[in-house]
């Protein structure tokens, strides 16, 4: 049952398209303190505490205090309260077991037995939210009916399943042709490369070098016949420049983001000094949207959005006065205090509160300030383009995912998890994130395989292919200045090719728990605990996860460990995938085991009684055959069964029953 709370009035973010009445009863469970604007909850001793989406720390969320406030930090540390997103959405588990949505666009934060070890907080910023109350038979339910209320999520074409390269510094057509040259020449396949801000001319969207890709349209046919799709960055901010259209058109039809005397609000971003498309105005939105068709009548399928949150460098006003400042620093001998302050001031001038709270939109007709809705931009803005993609290809899936997000956006694209670094402690964040995500909606979501920022190891990288070959969005990236980190740049390709390999072999069981996620409103990965609700260990466990409803992954995510424990809520089948080829078996019994994982080896769970489709070896996911598939089983009882969605890839035509079949088997395979 959902249940709909009402404080104040509430900015319409559209994260629920049809709202249940607002109830006049109080609030259940919480506390509700309108002058400190807080709900509060007394949590039991063990209740637990899932969601929260795209954010740091562990499954289980208790024991810090998180922050909804989409940000473009770099720095994903353990100390920091947010990420680029902003999910607002909560599960209880425990005492009592509700699902919690704060619909709030504003700044929120949420303490989860940090000042009392007892007590959940959420705080808003402002007196106007929606609060979605939802209770059910058990925590699957909860998400099931949360999922529903916020509409289907996104569901990206078949050939994004692939393996993506990508890396900030891919200059020129001739980079990309040698990306796929090594991929090629290795027998290692791939999908997709991915061009990050380099493609364009001097950083300005919808544009494309012409020197450095002197036809694209041509070369973007040329790689779509070795089977690849290039999948271009798209920023938020456009490029102030006179003569460059975008720009020109934007300030002519009023549809970027002014200070409050209406004068533009510039900001410096990839491009210099760039304006905000005022993606939170309708015609605004569907004029940036439309932009996305120079590249779409180039033959482009797919696209990715960066930095909007958006993020900002410095703005125009402020540098200004730490300038002025700065020369009143001169010749003077600074203090401590006054030297840590000059020192700030520089510092200071990024992603500056001040400055967010210096610039307005024009929500159809009513002015607000931009702190009030920020975490409903970088949302927006992909809505934009998804929007544009309905209108401009109707009939074609195209692949999109975002940095920022709200919930909402889960219905127009994915999100990569950001600027990760290369470090272990990030892989095992990955894991932990995409049961939150999936709570949200967000199902097409990975993160920066290998890591982004700091260089990588050849072992991370094989770790990292490892968990990855199971995530949604399965791409290798990294940032301009690290160590290379495409799998050719290592000594041992083989294992990598093994690897990656074994990815096109489980599409088929992928794409079809994907599709099934997204039609039903379930959750593709889950936490154990969702799953073994009665089973109290299965709860603490928080680096193993639950795919679909057949298989359990147990990812090896540290430095020169060649095995781990495992937790088995019950017994089940270890699947062993070898370099050599050959595939081993056998039955492990529930409880904790020691299994040994060298370096090359895939293993994952099979749960009793289940079966997955196991496709031939592919280059690319267009040679992948989805009909002759053998079925890797468990038989416990009489017989293992699997129900296999599988359609063209690429058509809209989701519901159709005849996309769903039963596959089954009687026998051990
Ligand atoms: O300020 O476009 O998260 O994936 O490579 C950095 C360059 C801007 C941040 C993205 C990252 C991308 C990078 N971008």
């Amino acid at each position: 049952m959902i249940s709909r709370y009402t404080y104040g009035n509430c900015i319409e973010t559209e994260a629920v398209l049809k709202k249940p009445e607002t109830e006049a009863v109080p609030l259940p469970f919480f506390a509700v303190d309108t002058k400190e604007m807080t709900l509060t909850y007394q949590m039991g001793e063990s209740d637990r505490v899932y969601g929260l989406g795209e954010n740091l720390r562990g499954i289980n969320k208790r024991g810090w205090i998180y922050v909804s406030k989409c940000t473009d930090d770099p720095e994903h540390m353990e100390d920091k309260r947010s990420l680029y997103a902003a999910h607002n959405f909560l599960v209880v588990d425990g005492q009592e077991t509700f699902g919690v949505f704060v619909d709030d666009p504003g700044i929120l934060s949420f303490d989860i037995g940090y000042t009392k070890s007892d007590e959940l907080k959420v705080k808003a910023s402002d007196w106007n939210l929606d609060v979605y109350v939802i209770t059910g038979t058990d925590v699957k339910d909860i998400v099931r009916q949360f999922r529903c209320l916020i509409g289907r999520s996104y569901i990206p074409p078949l050939w994004a399943f692939g393996y993506g390269q990508s890396r900030w510094g891919y200059e020129s057509e001739d980079d990309v042709r040698e990306v796929v040259k090594r991929y090629r020449d290795l027998d290692i396949p791939l999908d997709s490369v991915y061009l990050d801000i380099d493609y364009m001319e001097r950083y300005k969207d919808f544009t494309v070098n012409p020197k450095t890709f002197p036809n694209f349209p041509d070369f973007v046919k040329e790689m779509r016949e070795e089977h690849i799709h290039l999948v271009p960055i798209i920023d938020a901010g456009v490029k102030q420049e006179e003569g460059y259209p975008v720009y020109e058109e934007g300030m002519a039809k009023g549809y970027f983001c002014t200070k409050e005397d209406g004068t533009p609000f510039v900001a410096a971003v990839w491009p210099g000094k760039a304006m905000f498309p005022d993606m939170l105005n309708t015609g605004a939105r569907a004029w940036f949207g439309n932009q996305y068709r120079f590249l779409l009548e180039q033959g482009i399928e797919g696209f990715w959005n960066d930095m909007n949150e958006p993020s900002i460098f410095y703005t125009e006003d402020r540098l200004n006065e730490v300038m002025q400042k700065l020369e009143d620093y001169k010749g003077k001998n600074l203090d401590l205090h006054s030297f840590f302050e000059f020192q700030g001031l520089v510092s200071g001038l990024s992603n500056n509160e001040e400055d967010y709270q210096a610039f307005y939109h024009n929500m159809d007709g009513v002015r607000i300030r931009h702190d009030k809705v920020h975490n409903l931009y970088g949302y927006n803005m992909t809505r934009a383009a998804g929007e544009a993609f309905e209108r401009l290809e109707p009939e074609k899936r195209i692949l999109m995912f975002s940095r920022s997000s709200y919930i909402g956006m889960h219905r127009y694209g994915g999100v990569w998890q950001g600027d990760n670094k290369s470090w272990w402690s990030h892989l095992l964040l990955n894991v932990k994130m995409m049961p939150s995500l999936n709570m949200c909606g967000f199902l097409y979501t990975g993160a920066d395989i290998g890591g982004f920022g700091a260089d990588t190891t050849e072992e991370l990288l094989m770790r990292w292919l490892e968990f990855g070959i199971f995530t949604p969005l399965m791409r290798n990236h990294s940032a301009a200045g690290t160590r290379q980190q495409e799998v050719y740049q290592f000594e041992k390709t083989d294992g990598f090719r093994h690897v990656i390999r074994l990815r096109y072999r489980l599409i088929p069981y992928l794409y079809s728990e994907y599709i099934k996620a997204a039609l039903r409103d379930e959750m593709m990965f889950r936490p154990l605990s969702f799953d073994y609700p009665e089973d109290s260990y299965a709860s603490q466990v928080e680096d193993q996860l639950l795919l679909g409803n057949e298989l359990m992954l147990a990812p090896v995510c540290e430095q020169n460990a060649r095995g781990r424990y495992v937790y088995l809520p019950e017994e089940m089948k270890l699947v062993r995938f070898l370099q050599d080829g050959t595939m081993k078996t056998r039955i492990c019994p529930a409880g904790h085991q020691y299994i040994d994982v060298p370096l090359t080896d895939v293993v994952f769970f099979l749960r009793p009684d289940c079966c997955i489709p196991l496709a031939k070896p592919a280059q690319c996911t267009q040679e992948i055959d989805f009909e002759n598939v053998r079925l890797l089983s468990y038989v416990k009882g009489n017989m293992a069964s699997y129900e296999y969605y599988h359609d063209d890839g690429y058509g809209k035509d989701y519901d159709n029953p005849d996309h769903i079949s039963i596959l089954f088997t009687t026998e051990e395979g």
